[in-house]
């Protein structure tokens, strides 16, 4: 029986990478005074890695940009990143990102329901605060009953410690929840944790290998407006809703 819904936060409640994590990253290269510029394409290629100060080392370790001398690399690091969520949570505050369709109503549905509700994300916490406060408002983070994120576990996603760390904090098994993802790091993560994973892709990663996923949709849809089927189950009112994911449960 379906006890957990358990999201994903970039490109799954909303689409941040885009218009929100990438011009974050680009302010915070222009105030460090480094002449890097992330563009649209080259994100693109580098959310092959998740996480913001992981994605840096990566860009240093794979591009050759220039770098400024530096003492301690790590301590550089985390102080551009530290620049990002600044720049980040300032464009959240705009309010320019909304919330990828039928989030809201998903997750209204299994409040209605009595269904719990957690969050597995490689990004920032505060960052998911800043979304969800922006899009549901403030009360809406205790409608969460773990938000799991960042640093809390040592290895990232693929890795499934982030969906074991909420498993655990929720004492569930997998066999009761589904987690909703949009990229490949995130079914290979949760499908390592046991999950039961349904994807909603977007287009940074439509392409993605999505093995293991028991759905594959456009998004979550809405009963006005249905999703589109990539692959696997097909929610039979064009839009998903916890009896669909009940469904998608193993035997
Ligand atoms: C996606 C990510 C994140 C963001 C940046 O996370 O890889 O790293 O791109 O966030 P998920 P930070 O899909 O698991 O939500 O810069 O705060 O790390
Ligand atoms: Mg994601």
């Amino acid at each position: 029986m379906l006890k957990a819904i358990l999201f994903d936060v970039d490109g799954t409640l909303a689409d941040t990478e885009r218009n929100g994590h990438r011009p974050a990253f680009n302010l915070a290269f222009k105030e460090a005074g480094i002449n890097w510029h992330w563009d649209e394409d080259t994100y693109g290629e580098l959310l092959s890695v998740t996480g913001g100060k992981e994605r840096i080392r990566y860009y240093i370790e794979q591009y050759n940009p220039s770098l400024p001398k530096v003492r301690d690399l790590d301590e550089w690091i985390a102080g551009l990143h530290q620049a990002k969520t600044k720049h980040y949570l300032a464009l959240l505050k705009k309010g320019d990102i909304p919330l990828r369709p039928g989030v809201a109503r998903l997750i209204n549905e299994a409040r209605d329901k009595n269904l719990r509700l957690a969050i597995a994300t490689t990004t920032t916490p505060e960052n998911v605060t800043g979304l969800l406060t922006a899009t549901l408002g403030a009360q809406s983070l205790d409608w969460f009953e773990v938000i799991a994120a960042g640093d809390i576990v040592p290895a990232k996603k693929p890795a499934p410690d982030i969906y074991n760390y909420t498993l655990e904090k929720l004492q569930l098994s997998a066999k009761e929840c589904v987690a909703i993802e949009d990229s490949h790091n995130g079914v290979v993560s949760a499908r390592q944790a046991d999950l039961t994973v349904i994807v909603t892709a977007n287009p940074y990663t439509i392409g993605d290998d999505f093995s293991g996923a028991s759905a594959v949709l456009s998004d979550l849809g809405e009963p006005e407006r249905p999703c589109q089927r990539i692959s696997g189950c097909e929610p039979t009112h064009g839009y998903v809703d916890c009896a669909f994911l009940g469904y998608c449960l193993p035997g």
